[in-house]
C-alpha cells in the first residue's frame, strides 16, 4: 500500500491501505462498505477482531471535518499499531472488537485537497445556493438545536432533517443494526485545539453518567501528558468548547446508548490548526493511541471490576 505518516494522502491511499490489511491480516481483518456518499464514494470501514462476537466492540470515526486532515491520518495510524503490534498486545485490546471508518466525509476531504484546503462540510449541494452540510450538526439526537444553522451557506448547516446526508445515515444505521450494548465506546477524530470531550454538546446539561466519563477522559488526558508531555483539556463539549447539537457523540450517547461516547480534539492549539504540518502525524498518532488504550482498558476492567464483586457477592 502507499499509505505513510509522513504525508497527508488522498482517499485513495487510505481506502487502499485498508484493503492490503484485509489481504495481508485475513485473520484479523476486514473491509466493509457501509454505504456511499453524495457523490458515491465509498464508506469503508475496518474491522479489526480476534474472531470471538462476545467482544465488546468500539467504535472509531476520523474525517468527519473535511479540513481535519490529522484525524484520518491518526485514526489509520492508529489501525496500522493495532495490526502490526497485534501478537503482542494486551488481552484488553484484543478482546474488542474495533470499527474504524478513517474517512466518514469522503467528498468533502477530496474537495479539500483538490480545491478548498479549508472546506468543512459534506458535498451535499442545495441548488443554487452554497453546497455543503455539517455532519457533525446532521445526527439525530437533538437535532436543530444550539451552535446550529439552518441556512446552507453556513459552516454549521445541519441540513433539511436529521440524518438528511448518507455519511451520517449509514453511520447510525451500521452501529444500529448491531444488538444494543454491542458498542462499548464511540470514539470520533476531530482537530483542533487538543480537547477530550464528551457529552453532551447539545447544551449546557449535566448527567450523572458524565462522572465516569469524565473520571476517563481525564486518565486518558494525564496518560497521554506524562508519554507525550502535549496537554488535554477535558471536560463536556458544552462547558469546554461550545453547546452545539447534532453532533455524532451526543447520537451515540443519548440515542444508541454507548456509554463511552467522546470527541477528541487532536492538535495543535492553534499555531498551524488545520494545516497541521505532516510531521505532527506520529506524535499526534501516539496521543491518539494512548486515548484508544485508556478508554480499552478502562471498558475491560470495569467489567472486571464488576464480576469481582458479583463474586465476592455470591461467595
Ligand atoms: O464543532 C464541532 O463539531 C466539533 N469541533 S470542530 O472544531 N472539530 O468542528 C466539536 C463537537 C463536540 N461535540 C458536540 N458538540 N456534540
Ligand atoms: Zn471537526
Amino acid at each position: 500500500h502507499r499509505l505513510t505518516w509522513q504525508a497527508y494522502h488522498r482517499l485513495e491511499d487510505i481506502h487502499g491501505f485498508f484493503d492490503y490489511m484485509a489481504q495481508t491480516y485475513p485473520e484479523i481483518c476486514s473491509v466493509e462498505i457501509i454505504g456511499y456518499s453524495i457523490e458515491k464514494r465509498p464508506l469503508k470501514i475496518l474491522k479489526i477482531s480476534n474472531g470471538n462476537a462476545n467482544n465488546p466492540g468500539i467504535w472509531i470515526d476520523g474525517g468527519m471535518h473535511a479540513r481535519e486532515w490529522i484525524s484520518p491520518a491518526v485514526v489509520t495510524y492508529i489501525a496500522n499499531q493495532l495490526l502490526e503490534g497485534w501478537d503482542d498486545l494486551p488481552a484488553y485490546m484484543r478482546n474488542i472488537n474495533w470499527y474504524i471508518h478513517a474517512v466518514a466525509n469522503p467528498d468533502g476531504y477530496e474537495y479539500s485537497h483538490t480545491t478548498d484546503r479549508l472546506w468543512r462540510k459534506n458535498m451535499r449541494s442545495h441548488g443554487r445556493a452554497c453546497p455543503g452540510v455539517d455532519l457533525n450538526r446532521n445526527f439525530g439526537y437533538k437535532w436543530g438545536g444550539k451552535g446550529t444553522s439552518a441556512n446552507p451557506c453556513s459552516q454549521t448547516y445541519r441540513g433539511s432533517k436529521a440524518f438528511s446526508e448518507p455519511e451520517t445515515f449509514y453511520i447510525s444505521k451500521y452501529i444500529s443494526n448491531f444488538p444494543r450494548d454491542t458498542f462499548k465506546a464511540y470514539l470520533t477524530f476531530h482537530s483542533y485545539g487538543q480537547y477530550i470531550l464528551y457529552p453532551w454538546g447539545y447544551d449546557y446539561h449535566i448527567t450523572k453518567d458524565m462522572a465516569d466519563l469524565d473520571l476517563v477522559g481525564r486518565q486518558a488526558g494525564t496518560t497521554i501528558t506524562r508519554r507525550s508531555g502535549v496537554k488535554y483539556t477535558v471536560g463536556s463539549s458544552a462547558h469546554t468548547l461550545y453547546p452545539a447539537a447534532g453532533g455524532s457523540d451526543d447520537w451515540a450517547k443519548g440515542f444508541a446508548g454507548i456509554k463511552y461516547a467522546y470527541t477528541i480534539e487532536m492538535g495543535d492549539t492553534g499555531r498551524f490548526g488545520f494545516v497541521l504540518p505532516a510531521s505532527y502525524i506520529e506524535p499526534n498518532g501516539n496521543d491518539g493511541y494512548t486515548f484508544v488504550e485508556t478508554v480499552a482498558r478502562a471498558i475491560t476492567m470495569g467489567k472486571n471490576a464488576r464480576r469481582r464483586k458479583l463474586k465476592a457477592n455470591t461467595q
